[in-house]
């Protein structure tokens, strides 16, 4: 790592290794909310190629209150302290240096360091909050293990949890006790962790494949113990499911997940202690949907897939973020398209990746899934090292096919494994395996934007040749105006008049890599596109074939093929990959909303007419089906966007579907009543979302709502209350005020439900639900020190209701940025991540763009955090 340059920026060119390691840390910890006293020993050697550097060690909000070196307390006059650094000159080798600071954690509103959340006592430390805690260097490529003593009022604090394996306890006079941790494996700071406080757990053993008894246990406040039993069956399948597909195995004695009300983002993968976003442990039946059931599975099981890929091998620098970001999204999406619906899991990624992440890549904070260069590291925890990066893993693994990419992870892992590694050491390793050079594939690691594929067909009736031509483009982007051709797995399939596959390879022109055909996939081939223009020909075909491309969205890139609704609906009926077919409805939809295009609404409608009459469609695939393109992929196809006319062109197509397809729609919803009932199986959630996805259309032409009122009174589950309260509030319904009501006195003591209904008040999709956010903020439920409940009012409202936050008097944007300034002094990420939702204001038609831009340059000089200092710079540059 390196200090900023002069612009501000920490730049990845200027990486040096540190000039001194920590061999063993051994830290004892005084818990008290209002004063925690750390003492710190640390076993120092200078790098033998760096001699003579200063020791330099980071540390924010710390009290030093002694300091010694080899046993001897340092003079005032041997360092120094200026609030950010502290520097030892003159230390002439390995030594062992002792501190002792106090931290206030009652004060620690940010939740990075040790902070409170009820009465509990946590660490985020992830990415530079181990500095808060105590002095030390605060880099992912120092990699010490540890000893860890925690002691505190037992009464207060019955259970003390920190990373590793729990080596001793015992009771000190009084009132208090220890517990103390051993972590041997070499871990960087930003893995610390420790909770301590009143703690229930549910617990259960299992051997691992290499024979070792692991503990698992979820612990959460004692109120809440109850709900932790699918989180902790959630751990257990991760682990198994490491142990199969990647053959990696864990290495502790224990597993301990804790639930934390507050705490900022999803969760965090500490070494042997991951500490989670409550939302994100706490399930059952009555107060989780089933797509809470299924993030939570699926983010258990991201922490845990962490600790290979981000704690067994970790960062070299956060530059490498995506390094275990996007492999361990890749992980996770491929442990849960394991367990459940492949072609679900990789729907609901693609709908994230094209109405979030492709903004993002389009928008004024577009950077590479490698930045070269930060202001706030902070910033960088973003859909484009997350769902992009593991995208770029996913690639990878089209082009190696499984068992040599499965060679090429083995290798990295064997290689790798407890040191702190880059996206080179990674590509390496799959290099090694698969004998192929991957230097243009690096390109999606430096490269930002995402590339735009324009395909063109020719036919000539008389010959029978047909070509494909294909041209990449990838858009410019802040600070990289001009880009080369990606290498790009193009999947497609070519069908005959009758529906039938034609296999025949085309002839391509020589650049495109003739190890490039997989064979067929199904009925899918690839080629490697590696230039701005290919050509692919066939000869000699009886007809003119139907063309599909990029089945299972194998890459993620934007294509433009001119066909007509005609024969994009018949491609959906002859492709079988479901991935496809959704997409191809999509784009029927987007055709009839942004370009009114009659035909394509027709075709539309037939196909979802066809859909729901089929006995043997998968009902959570119909209900994919039936959500249209939301407001954000929508908008990234439009330019200007107009947010006002493009969300009535999508209600006037609802209103259109949903009445002329209510017999079949009211029937399905009726026939699938039984399948609804049945538990948390696939099949019954599969239901459930069809009959959810009925209700809401059906609602639009039922004045009282008599179907979803029904529903509500009924319901026995969150997934069928919930969806009903929200169709009730959306359409506003004469039972909308009492239904809320109700539910809200019944779930009043829960903060999670409490979150939900208020993400259904924000996200009604009327301009006055401005006012309903105001409200909101003025009452007992605004609690602006609870991330959950910030993004509850806030973040719903600003990415989930576009008809009012795009509201063309400002209002929208004005309820955000008010609160910004307010926030910032509490929690910088959470405001800062308020802000961002502000990225594509640009794109926004003039009228519109002026408000935002007068909005935004409303807020300079009021944002202190650089986290948001360093967005505002970058939403504002010309
Ligand atoms: N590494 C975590 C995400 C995370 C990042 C930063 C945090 O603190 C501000 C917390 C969590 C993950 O990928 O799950
Ligand atoms: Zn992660």
């Amino acid at each position: 790592m390196s200090l900023p340059r002069d612009d501000g920026h920490v730049h990845l060119a200027d990486y040096v290794p540190p000039a001194w390691r920590i061999r063993h840390a051994d830290l004892a910890f005084d818990l008290d909310p209002d004063a925690t006293e750390v003492h710190a020993r640390l076993s120092l050697d200078p790098d033998p190629d760096q001699p003579g550097q200063p020791l330099v060690l980071d540390g924010e909000e710390l009290t030093l209150l002694s300091i010694a070196v080899d046993g001897r307390p340092l003079a005032a006059d041997r360092y120094t302290y200026d609030g950010a650094t502290l520097r030892i000159d003159g230390l002439a080798g390995a030594c062992e240096l002792e501190t002792r600071v106090r931290i206030h954690p009652a004060g620690n509103t940010r939740l990075e360091g040790l902070y409170p959340s009820g009465r509990l006592l946590l660490t985020q430390c992830e990415a530079e909050g181990f500095r808060r805690i105590t002095f030390f260097t605060d880099r992912p490529d120092v990699m010490p293990r540890w000893r860890i003593t925690l002691r505190a009022a037992r009464e207060r604090f019955p259970v003390l949890l920190a990373n590793g394996n729990p080596v001793a306890r015992r009771e000190l006079d009084d009132g208090r006790h220890e517990s103390t941790w051993e972590n041997p494996h070499p871990t960087p700071c930003y893995l610390f962790a420790l909770a301590a406080g009143d703690l229930d757990r549910v617990t259960h053993s299992v051997r691992t494949a290499e024979g070792r008894e692991v503990e698992l246990n979820v612990w959460a406040e004692p109120g809440d113990v109850a709900r932790c039993e699918y989180a902790l069956g959630a751990i257990e399948r991760s682990l198994r499911w490491d142990e199969r597909r990647f053959g990696r195995g864990y290495d502790l004695d224990v597993f301990n997940v804790v639930a934390a009300q507050d705490f900022t983002m999803g969760a965090m993968e500490n070494k042997g202690l991951n500490i989670f976003n409550a939302r994100y442990i706490l399930a059952d039946e009555a107060t989780a949907t089933d797509a809470d059931f299924l993030a939570i599975e699926s983010v258990v099981a991201h922490e845990y897939l962490h600790n290979w890929s981000g704690n067994r091998v970790t960062l070299r620098d956060w530059f490498q973020l995506s390094l275990k970001e996007g492999l361990t999204v890749f992980r996770d999406s491929e442990f849960s398209a394991d367990l459940h619906s492949r072609a679900i899991k990789r729907i609901e990624a693609v709908r994230v990746l094209r109405g979030r992440q492709f903004a993002e890549d389009s928008g004024a904070l577009a950077h590479p899934v490698r930045p070269d260069r930060y202001r706030e590291i902070s910033n960088f925890y973003t859909l484009t090292i997350y769902e992009k990066g593991a995208e770029v893993i996913r690639l990878l693994h089209t082009l190696l096919g499984e068992d040599v990419f499965r060679a090429g992870m083995d290798r990295y892992f064997a290689d790798n494994d407890g040191r702190a590694a880059t996206i080179e050491d990674f590509l390496a390793a799959h290099a090694a395996a698969s004998g192929r050079d991957l230097a243009q594939f690096a390109l999606w690691y430096s490269q930002a934007g995402t590339p735009e594929l324009s395909i063109a067909e020719d036919f000539d009736a008389a010959t029978g040749d047909y070509t494909l031509t294909v041209e990449q483009h990838v858009p410019p982007t802040p600070g990289q105006p001009l880009k080369q051709p990606m290498l790009v797995p193009l999947r497609f399939a070519l069908y005959d008049v009758a529906g039938a596959a034609i296999t025949a390879a085309p002839e391509t022109d020589a650049a495109i890599n003739p190890a490039g055909f997989h064979g067929v996939a199904t009925n899918g081939a690839i080629v490697e596109l590696v230039a701005a223009r290919h050509v692919l020909r066939w000869r000699g075909l009886p007809g003119k074939p139907l063309a599909t491309f990029n089945q299972g969205f194998a890459a993620p890139v934007k294509i433009a093929f001119a066909q007509s609704p005609a024969d994009l609906a018949r491609s959906v009926r002859v492709e079988r990959d479901e991935v496809y077919r959704w997409d191809g409805l999509q784009r029927l939809a987007m055709r009839a909303i942004l370009q009114h295009d009659a035909l394509a609404a027709d075709a539309l409608e037939a196909a979802l007419d066809d859909l729901l009459a089929d006995p043997a469609a998968d009902p959570a695939f119909v209900a994919e089906c039936l959500a249209l393109p939301d407001f954000d992929t929508l908008a990234d196809a439009m330019a200007p966007v107009e947010p006002d006319a493009l969300l009535d062109a999508r209600d006037a197509l609802l209103d259109r579907l949903s009445r002329a397809l209510s017999a079949p729609l009211l029937a399905r919803y009726d026939a699938m009543a039984d399948a609804a009932a049945q538990g948390l199986e696939g099949p019954a959630m599969a239901a459930r979302a069809l009959r959810n996805a009925c209700l809401a259309w059906l609602t639009r032409h039922d004045p009282a709502a008599r179907l979803a009122q029904r529903q509500f009174d009924a319901a026995r589950t969150m997934t069928e209350r919930g969806a009903a309260l929200r169709c009730l509030l959306h359409f506003g319904a004469p039972g909308a005020a009492a239904a809320l009501a109700d539910f809200r006195a019944q779930f009043a003591h829960d903060p999670l439900v409490t979150d939900k209904w208020i993400g259904w008040v924000v996200t009604r999709p009327q301009a006055s639900a401005s006012d309903d956010v105001a409200a909101l903020l003025a009452s007992e439920w605004w609690k602006p020190a609870n991330p959950n409940r910030v993004r509850a009012v806030l973040g719903n409202f600003q990415r989930g209701n576009p008809r009012a936050f795009h509201r063309a008097d400002g209002a929208g944007f004005r309820l955000v940025a008010a609160r910004l300034a307010a926030l910032d002094a509490t929690n910088p990420q959470v405001a800062a991540r308020l802000l961002g939702g502000f990225e594509g204001w640009r794109r926004l038609h003039p009228p519109l763009r002026a408000v935002a831009r007068d909005t935004l340059a409303g807020l300079e000089g009021q944002l202190r955090s650089p986290d948001c200092r360093d967005l505002l710079a970058r939403l504002l540059v010309d």
